[in-house]
C-alpha cells in the first residue's frame, strides 16, 4: 500500500493566522494555494496516495494538519493544540484518519502540537515550546507506550515548534539549527547543520528515502546532498508568512499497519 497524506487546503481566512516569532505581513492566498498545490503533487510524485480535505475558513491554521496529530505504526494520537483557536481543527483530522488507524486523543489541560514531535525510529523527541506542555509531553508517553515508543522532552528556544529546530533525516540522524535546539539531546548517530544563514532550513519532509525541503534554502540542500540525502524541493515561501513550514502542511502516515 502507498503511504497516504492527509492534507487540507488553504482557507481564504490563513491571514489571520497565529503567529508567535513572525511580525504580520498580507499573505496572498492565489499564491498560497499555488505552492500548496505544488507540495501535493510533489507528495503524489513520491508516490503518496494524498487525501485532501476541504478548507476550513472558521480555522485559519488549517492547512497545517501537522500540529493536530502524531501519526505512528499502528496509532494516531490526536493533539490538543497549545493555541486555543486552533482546537477545533481536530475533530476533522480524527474523522479522516478513523478508518486508517487506531486513534487516541490527548487530554485536557495538557497541551501538544504535533509539530513539537520528531519521531527517530521508536524514539520520540517533544519539544518544550510555548505550545506544548510538560503534562502534553507525559500524556503522549503514556498513550504511545504500550506501542513500544519512547517519549523524552526536549529544550527548544527561538522558535515557534521543535521541528522548526530539528527533523528526522532518517531513523538515527537528524537536520538542525544549533541555535534553537541542542542537536545532542537527541541522541542520534549522525547531525547535519542548517547553513547559518538559513536558519528556518532545519525543516524537511521524509517520505521514503526523499527529503522534502523548502526550495529557498539551497545551501541546507548542498550540506543534504553531500551526506548522500535525496532532496526534493518545493516552493514554500508565502506559507512561511504563516509560520508554517513543509512538515505543517501534511500528516504522512507509515505505510506499515495501517488498516486496509
Ligand atoms: C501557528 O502558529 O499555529 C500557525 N500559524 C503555524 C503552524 C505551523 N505548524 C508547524 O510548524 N507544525
Amino acid at each position: 500500500m502507498p503511504p497516504v497524506a492527509i492534507c487540507r487546503e488553504v482557507p481564504p481566512t490563513i491571514g489571520d493566522c497565529e503567529l508567535t516569532h513572525l511580525g504580520r505581513e498580507p499573505i496572498d492566498v492565489a499564491a498560497a494555494r499555488r505552492e500548496h498545490t505544488a507540495y501535493i503533487l510533489a507528495l503524489e510524485e513520491l508516490g503518496c496516495r494524498v487525501e485532501l480535505l476541504p478548507a476550513d475558513p472558521d480555522h485559519p491554521d488549517s492547512v497545517f494538519v501537522e500540529d493536530t496529530a502524531v501519526v505512528l505504526d499502528g496509532v494516531a494520537v490526536l493533539t490538543r493544540p497549545g493555541a486555543e483557536s486552533r482546537r477545533g481543527e481536530v475533530d476533522a483530522i480524527e474523522r479522516a484518519l478513523a478508518p486508517l488507524v487506531e486513534c487516541v486523543r490527548i487530554a485536557a489541560p495538557a497541551t501538544l502540537d504535533g509539530g513539537d514531535v520528531v519521531r527517530l525510529g521508536e524514539r520520540l523527541f517533544v519539544g518544550m515550546s510555548s505550545r506544548s506542555s510538560e503534562a502534553g509531553a507525559r500524556a503522549l508517553r503514556a498513550l504511545v507506550r504500550p506501542f513500544g515508543y519512547t517519549v523524552d522532552a526536549v529544550p527548544v528556544r527561538g522558535c515557534l515548534h521543535l521541528k522548526s529546530a530539528a527533523t528526522a533525516i532518517a531513523d538515527d540522524a537528524v537536520l538542525a539549527n544549533p541555535e534553537w535546539v541542542d542537536p545532542a539531546a537527541f541522541g542520534a548517530r549522525e547531525v547535519v547543520l542548517v547553513d547559518p544563514g538559513e536558519p528556518f532550513a532545519a525543516n524537511v519532509v521524509r517520505v521514503g528515502d526523499t527529503l522534502v525541503h523548502d526550495e529557498r534554502y539551497g545551501l541546507t540542500r548542498a550540506r543534504l546532498e553531500r551526506a548522500g540525502q535525496r532532496v526534493r524541493p518545493v516552493p514554500a515561501a508565502e506559507l512561511a508568512k504563516a509560520e508554517g513550514a513543509v512538515t505543517c502542511c501534511s500528516l504522512v502516515l507509515p505505510d506499515r499497519r495501517t488498516r486496509p
